[in-house]
């Protein structure tokens, strides 16, 4: 029987990446997310490779659509805890509320309604494993970005407690931390400014949604008695939040 990776999150960067890669490593994958038509498209690119694909769509902030759709589903193996966004990059005095609610609301307390939903059949089989998407701004604060900062900050706490919680369970838990990711994320963070957004990695080879993906997919194959508690990844441009070093073009 193959064993199934739900993924939040799935509709694009990280996400996307990682189903394409879990699939190829032979789970069955259910892929989430509110953009219906690219989780269709991400279906159709699964099953032609051969894969199985199963789609969710749902907005993780509201519980009661994260329980309506997950609650029936029997057995999830993997969980990959992925959606989650920037929004607006501003000094605390000038921030907007509505950006802080929306990170607030998908970062910390999406995670954790889909979490909630998806560990009791964890506990109940004896075995599971979930992979949170973290951030080097969950140790790492930095200018403009206190919310944003503040919810990875959430996600580190929760992953650290999260895994003690769970350890007499049977099942691990995995934090992934990375640094610059080019994907979606800065045009969401810049409101679809793709200008801003693409002076973001100007000068850098950034990671890829594929780098990352890869990473999971090794700390999801791993022998049943090893654990990686967490990972940080970063172009090698990039030294943390901090330190980037831009090639002159
Ligand atoms: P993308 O913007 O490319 O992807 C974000 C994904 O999250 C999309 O699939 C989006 O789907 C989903 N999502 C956002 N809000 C919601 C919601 N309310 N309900 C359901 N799904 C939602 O960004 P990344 O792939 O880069 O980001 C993935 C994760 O990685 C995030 O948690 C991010 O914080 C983290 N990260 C990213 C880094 C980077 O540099 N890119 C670095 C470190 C961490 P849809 O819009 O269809 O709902
Ligand atoms: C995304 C990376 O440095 O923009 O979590 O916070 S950063």
């Amino acid at each position: 029987m193959k064993k199934l990776a739900l993924i939040t999150g799935a509709t694009s960067g990280i996400g996307r990446a990682t189903a394409l890669r879990l699939a190829e490593a032979g789970y069955a994958i259910i892929a989430t997310g509110r953009r219906a038509e690219r989780l269709a498209s991400l279906k159709a690119e699964i099953e032609a490779a051969g894969g199985s694909c199963s789609t969710l769509t749902f907005d993780v902030r509201s519980e009661e659509e994260v329980r309506r759709h997950l609650e029936p589903l029997e057995r999830v193996d993997l969980l990959v805890n992925n959606a989650g966004l920037a929004a607006g990059l501003e000094h605390i005095d000038r921030g907007d509320t509505r950006d802080w609610d929306a990170m607030i609301d998908t970062n910390i307390k999406g995670l954790l309604y889909v979490t909630r939903v998806i560990t009791p059949k964890m506990v109940a089989a004896g075995t599971g494993h979930v992979i949170n998407l973290g951030s080097i701004a969950g140790t790492e604060p930095y200018e403009n970005g206190a919310v944003y900062c503040a919810t990875k900050h959430a996600v580190h706490a929760i992953s650290q407690s999260m895994r003690a919680d769970l350890l007499s369970a049977g099942i691990k838990v995995t934090e992934i931390r990375p640094g610059m990711v080019e994907t979606e994320f800065s045009e969401v963070r810049f409101h679809g400014d793709r200008e801003r957004a693409a002076a973001v990695y100007e000068g850098v080879e950034p990671l890829t949604g594929a780098d990352i993906a890869e990473a999971i997919a090794w700390v999801a194959q791993l022998p049943t008695h090893m654990n990686v508690n967490e990972m940080v990844l970063m172009p090698s441009q990039q030294a943390g939040s901090y330190y980037t070093y831009r090639k002159k073009q």
